[in-house]
Order: structure tokens, then C-alpha cells, then sequence
């Protein structure tokens, strides 16, 4: 395993253009597509993507993906070499499901390091269509990057607007966790 952490990077970007080795998408169980992250990964990383995901229906997960889990595929077109998707829990008042947006976390690592990826970008997973407060979401993912053992060198956070960024800088700075800003 490695000797040091890796680097924590927080962007303001799209993750369709990163030029990282992994992206992750923040898929729902069918992984057949959606809106958001999912969308924009299926349209800008053409149908090798929808291919391979309906693949993975037919074959491993007949029954979809559960949430929690993380599976890797091709990226299509896009400057990366493989799109992890993982699938975050819905956001619900009255039950605790943060173990769960913990796992896309560390699952999508540990798919990242059974792939040999160096350098994995994360959207923020859970908190578009599936309500997950920002701040909440931004301190899950993290504290759980952090204290995942993992090969992966450089994880990048990829925030599509300036509130996002923002808690994201503060949920760091409030957990202690050094973090570069790009
Ligand atoms: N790059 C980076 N971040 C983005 C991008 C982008 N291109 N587009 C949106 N975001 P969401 P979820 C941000 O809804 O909440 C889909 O339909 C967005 O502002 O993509 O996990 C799936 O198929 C938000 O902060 O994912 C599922 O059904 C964050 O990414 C469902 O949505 C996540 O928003 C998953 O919902």
C-alpha cells in the first residue's frame, strides 16, 4: 500500500473534461442513463459508454446496480480512461443513509485501484437530483477520501458551481483536511 495520502483537489469544472485516468459518475441503479452528471457523461462520451453498461444489465447486475456499490466501464470519447459509476442514496429526512454515500466513496476507490487508475475525479455525488444537502454531502465525501487506504495519487473533486465549491472549502477546512485548490 502507499506511504503517503493522496493529493485532494477541489475544482470548478465539468467532469466531462477532466483529464483524469477515472471520472466517476453519479449513475442511478439502471445505469441505462439519466440527467445530470449521468447525462452529460452518455452524451459527451458517445454509446460505447450505454453499450457497456447495458453489458453489465445483462451479465453482473441484472437486478441494476445497488446504491452503494461502484462498477467500471470504458469512457467512451471522453479524456478519460474509464468512467466509474456508482449510484448515491436518495436524500431522506427521516433515515441516515450517509454509510451509504460513504460507500460510493470508497467503493469507487477501491474500483480505481483494482484499474490501476493514479488520478480519480468525483462530482458531488448525491446532491443534484437526489437532494443531498451540499454541506452534508461535502463533509461524507471528504472525510471518507481520507481515510480510504487506496493507491489512487491525485483525487479531484469536480464542482459544477460556486456553491458547491464553497462547501466543499468549508467542509475541508473544517475537518482538518489539506486541500489544493486548482
Ligand atoms: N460536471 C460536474 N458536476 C455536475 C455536472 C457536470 N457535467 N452536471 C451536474 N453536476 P446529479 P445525483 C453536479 O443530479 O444527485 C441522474 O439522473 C450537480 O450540480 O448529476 O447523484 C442519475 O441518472 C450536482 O451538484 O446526481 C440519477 O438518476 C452533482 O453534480 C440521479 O441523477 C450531482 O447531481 C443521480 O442524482
Amino acid at each position: 500500500m502507499p506511504g503517503s495520502a493522496p493529493t485532494i483537489t477541489l475544482l470548478l469544472g465539468d467532469i466531462t473534461e477532466q483529464h483524469a485516468e477515472a471520472v466517476v459518475n453519479a449513475a442511478n441503479s439502471s445505469l441505462l442513463g439519466g440527467g445530470g452528471v449521468d447525462g452529460a457523461i452518455h452524451r459527451r462520451g458517445g454509446p460505447a459508454i450505454l453499450a457497456a453498461c447495458r453489458e453489465l444489465r445483462a451479465s453482473h447486475y441484472g437486478g441494476g446496480l445497488p446504491t452503494g456499490h461502484a462498477v467500471a466501464t470504458t469512457a467512451g470519447n471522453l479524456p478519460a480512461r474509464w468512467v466509474i459509476h456508482t449510484v448515491g442514496p436518495v436524500y431522506a429526512v427521516r433515515e441516515d443513509r450517509s454509510a451509504l454515500l460513504a460507500d460510493c466513496h470508497r467503493n469507487a476507490l477501491a474500483v480505481a485501484d483494482d484499474l490501476g487508475a493514479e488520478s480519480v475525479a468525483f462530482p458531488a455525488i448525491s446532491t443534484g437530483v437526489y437532494g443531498w444537502p451540499l454541506d452534508s454531502a461535502a463533509r461524507i465525501a471528504l472525510s471518507t477520501v481520507r481515510g480510504t487506504e487506496t493507491s489512487v495519487r491525485q483525487i479531484r473533486f469536480v464542482l459544477f458551481d460556486v456553491r458547491a465549491l464553497a462547501a466543499f472549502e468549508q467542509a475541508g477546512a473544517e475537518l482538518g483536511i489539506e486541500i489544493s485548490r486548482q
